[in-house]
């Protein structure tokens, strides 16, 4: 009963594996470089660490994801994509790919439209969303890696749920924040809490 429900997902570390295949490629390129490990990585920005790390090392890590192929060979994360394919499946239930494509524009959104496709299929196509601004999508439900998302509207109509990553698995949860802590965790549970 009632209006149906709007999943919005996220997809550099929710669907697909952005920090492992960063991590890879960056030692693959660089190898005699210093590199931070998946334990140690804090804070969402990659670029923004390792520049703390060297300041050099900033643009080697953003040369990494500005590379032909970096997107399109991102591994899924564990679950996700079966669990994005079964809440499509769900009555009264919408589900879209909010994703923020880089601006060094030239792989990046062809790239994700390709994973789309490659691992949900081409009829999910559909369902991607790519903006540099989450908040003007509307949505019950926005789950995201990244702890802070802001934007031009102050008062998005989603709740945000945090997906557990590397980066901010030792952050405190501002409350009334939810978690998900992977996608073995109850998701299910979280999108019937949102239903009218
Ligand atoms: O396209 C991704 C990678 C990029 O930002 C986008 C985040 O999208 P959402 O997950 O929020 O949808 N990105 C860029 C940088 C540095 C740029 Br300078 C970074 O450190 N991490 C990162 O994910």
């Amino acid at each position: 009963s009632g209006k149906r429900l709007r999943v919005l997902v996220d997809m550099d570390g929710v669907l697909a594996d952005f920090e492992g295949g960063f991590l890879k490629k960056y030692r693959a390129r660089y190898p005699t470089e210093p590199y931070i490990t998946l334990e140690d990585r804090r804070g969402f920005w990659v670029s923004t660490q390792y520049g703390q790390l060297r300041s050099d090392l900033c643009e080697k890590a953003i040369s990494i994801w500005e590379s032909k192929g970096f997107f399109i060979d991102l591994d899924p994360l564990p679950g996700g994509v079966e669990a994005v394919k079964e809440m499509a499946e769900m009555n009264d239930t919408d589900v879209f790919i909010c994703t923020s494509p880089i601006k060094h524009y030239k792989h990046c959104p062809h790239e994700k439209y390709a994973w789309v496709e490659k691992h949900l299929g081409r009829d999910f196509l559909e369902q991607v969303i790519l903006t540099r601004d989450k908040t003007l999508i509307t949505g019950d439900l926005l789950i995201d890696d990244k702890p802070d998302i802001l934007g031009v509207e102050p008062n998005p109509p989603w709740e945000h749920i945090l997906f557990t990553a590397c980066h901010n698995k030792h952050l405190p949860l501002s409350l009334p924040q939810r978690r998900l802590l992977s996608w073995s965790d109850d998701w299910r549970a979280i999108l019937d809490s949102k239903r009218q």
